[in-house]
């Protein structure tokens, strides 16, 4: 089967997504997500330029081959721009190699290994109070994990806390807004929140919290040491990590689960941290880490080392990214959690699909591929709108970790 077409959508169904559309000799046709916050158009290009003109008259069967020519053959490896750009044909191609199977994705990666995907919502809120009544709110929706974040007194914003109740969008302006910073402040917070959590609902749901990348490697382990009581199912993103051995010292001093790698793009970032069993959860995804055949690689590295998957799943990761995910998950022996913000509707009935939710998990459907669309039509009447994350600054200015 030959690729004989390929084409870059992009639509602002409510925000900016990235899709790649390759179509075959045989009349069927795969979709993957190219989407990378903030700089969509970079990978766009990166397509449109670069990649697809290598792509036409290829095998569309030959998926490991072509990730090969594109990762190898670049000479220049690696890198978020890239490894999407990469990531969104490997997920298009798979997408084809399961409708010409007539299976859903799941049966080709090698069947189920259960049969729902345990996933975490967001609850937060500006104050302790407002986010214990909505994680509770949460429990009512039957999720069975929920990642919790909450303002911090005296900051204005923070990361996670959202201005919408229902969703949650961190890239807000069409230049970089911009936040303020006190880690101090933050770590005499957050174990009250949690405090408070436990002393609520209990220890029956498993809960959550993202640091995104504020710390240093002894703070996070003063941190993670303060909220050992409350058992949390991980503590996410505690430092950059540029710096794998950074992880050492916070193993060192607490015993709280760790979770990393939704910024990685390759096994090469993450490679230290399972290996030396620094890390619990695995993060990367499969947009950002190279698609379906590197992720693959990833998973089977971290089930040597104890580590599980916990995929990245904001809600700038399309519908796409969202459903070839969730095969994954319905496959991967070494599964840990998905998370699961809710996109817009707008977003939904842009990217018809197939997955839904009951009960805390979520589940794929039988559809060939996996089991996602785009209703072009539709997608064209949304036009790019430029949006950025914000940045960070401490209190004197310093620039700082978003
Ligand atoms: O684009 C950035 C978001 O995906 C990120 O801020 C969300 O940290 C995040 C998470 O854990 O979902
Ligand atoms: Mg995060």
């Amino acid at each position: 089967m030959k690729i004989i077409d390929a084409k870059v959508i992009v639509t602002c169904p409510g925000r900016n997504f990235v899709t790649i559309k390759i179509m075959t000799d045989e009349g069927l046709y795969g979709i993957g997500d190219a989407t990378l916050n903030g700089r969509e158009l970079a990978v766009a290009s990166y397509l449109t330029d670069h990649l697809i003109p290598c792509l036409i008259g290829r095998d569309a069967g030959q998926i490991e081959d072509i990730w090969q020519f594109f990762y190898r053959g670049a000479y220049w490896r690696r890198g978020p721009v890239g490894m999407t750009a990469i990531a969104a044909i490997d997920m298009a191609l798979w997408d084809i190699k399961a409708k010409a199977a007539n299976m859903p994705l799941y049966q080709l990666l090698g069947g189920r290994s259960r049969t729902g995907v345990m996933v975490y919502g967001h609850a937060n809120g500006t104050g302790i109070e407002e986010t214990v009544a909505e994680v509770g709110r949460y429990i009512d929706m039957g999720y069975k994990a929920i990642r919790a974040q909450c303002g911090v007194p005296g900051l204005p914003s923070t990361y996670g806390v959202s201005k919408d109740r229902m969703f949650y969008e961190p890239a807000d302006n069409d230049l970089p807004s911009e936040n303020m910073w006190d880690t101090a402040a933050y770590m005499a917070h957050v174990p009250k929140l949690f405090e408070e959590l436990r002393d609520t609902y209990g220890y029956s749901h498993h809960l959550l919290h993202d640091v995104h990348h504020r710390l240093t490697p002894i703070e996070a382990g003063r941190l993670g040491k303060d909220l050992e009581p409350f058992r949390l199912f991980w503590l996410e993103d505690a430092v950059t990590a540029e710096l794998q051995e950074g992880f050492r010292l916070i193993r060192q001093h607490t015993t709280t689960p760790l979770a990393v790698g939704e910024v990685f793009s390759s096994i090469h970032d993450c490679h230290q941290l399972i290996s030396e069993q620094l890390i619990d959860y695995i993060r990367t995804t499969i947009v950002h880490g190279g698609g379906i055949t590197s992720l693959r690689r990833i998973a089977h590295l971290a089930e040597l080392y104890h580590v599980k998957t916990g995929f990245h799943g904001a809600t700038d990761l399309s519908p796409i990214t969202m459903g070839a995910a969730l095969h994954f998950d319905t496959w991967v022996p070494n599964f840990g959690i998905q998370e699961y913000m809710r996109h817009t509707p707008e977003t939904d009935e842009v990217f018809p699909h197939d997955y839904e939710f009951r009960d805390g998990y979520l589940y794929v459907g039988d559809t060939p591929g996996h089991g996602v669309d785009i209703n072009e039509e539709l997608a064209a009447k949304y036009e790019y709108k430029r949006a950025y994350l914000p940045v960070n600054r401490l209190r004197d200015g310093t620039m700082f970790n978003w």
